[in-house]
């Protein structure tokens, strides 16, 4: 499919996603990923992926299982074709290393990022370390996001990472079930610092899987935060969607079937 241009229609120059939360149980979300970076991608210079594009990562050592390969060879190939794949890590996926960022040929960010695209300064995060609320989360990220610690978890043998994660995943599935919703959104406070210590008018995050467009005035500077949405095709309501800036430096969001959201 080529995607047609026009001056009501300016190409795309940049895309952000976030959250697929890929795994070998999300078959039709995969390939909705693959149609995307095949159908969509492909036509632009860069793309940037703001954390928990897979559902968990246990370590690069984990680059040969078959699935991750497909997905490792799918970015690989949208690399070779010439676009730009920029990468913040998620809270699933803060484990991927260089081993594949080398495979993939994509470029790992520090979160906080700052993108120049256009005109445009935007701050880029995934959110989890925004969600300043949820003080149990952060004192995980906290112990988590250390290299002692990460060096240390890595030593062990994948197969017992495997279980240690899906130990924490079930955790986090039965603390989501008792944490408020309020809680598990980014802090108000917390995003004005980001906006502050950045000094940028614009922030693109997934992470709360709440996807929308929040303008706040601070000094009478306008801010505007995107949210992405997170994607899934495997349950009844398939949901998904991307961010788009074009040539025009227009930042746009779409849904899954690529229909603008206004
Ligand atoms: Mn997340």
């Amino acid at each position: 499919m080529t995607i047609v241009c026009s001056i009501a229609q300016p190409c795309p120059v940049a895309l952000f996603i976030s959250d697929l939360h890929l795994s070998e149980l999300q078959p039709r979300t995969t390939q909705a990923f693959f149609d995307f970076l095949q159908q969509r991608a492909s036509q632009v210079q860069e793309l940037y992926i703001l954390g928990d594009l897979f559902e968990y990562w246990a370590g690069d050592d984990d680059l040969a299982n078959p699935y991750n390969k497909s997905v490792v060879d799918a970015l690989r190939l949208l690399n070779d074709s010439g676009v730009q794949i920029f990468w913040i890590a998620g809270n699933r996926d803060f484990l991927i290393g260089a081993a594949f960022a080398h495979a993939t040929g994509l470029k790992l960010l520090p979160d906080p990022f700052i993108a120049s695209i256009g005109n445009h300064r935007i701050t880029l995060t995934h959110g989890d370390a925004q969600c300043t609320d949820d003080t149990a989360y952060m004192a995980f990220r906290q112990q988590v996001r250390q290299t002692q610690w990460q060096t240390t978890f890595l030593l062990l043998p994948l197969s017992q990472r495997k279980t240690i994660i899906a130990g924490l995943r079930n955790d986090s599935r039965q603390a989501k079930s008792t944490k408020s919703y309020d809680i598990m959104d980014v802090n108000a406070i917390a995003i004005d610092d980001l906006f502050a210590a950045t000094g940028t008018a614009i922030m693109i995050h997934g992470h709360t899987h709440r996807p929308g467009r929040h303008e706040s005035v601070d000094c009478d500077k306008q801010r505007v935060r995107y949210v992405l949405p997170d994607w899934d095709l495997d349950t009844k309501v398939s949901r998904g969607g991307w961010i788009a800036i074009d040539t025009n430096g227009a930042i746009k969001r779409y849904d899954i079937a690529g229909h603008e959201i206004p």
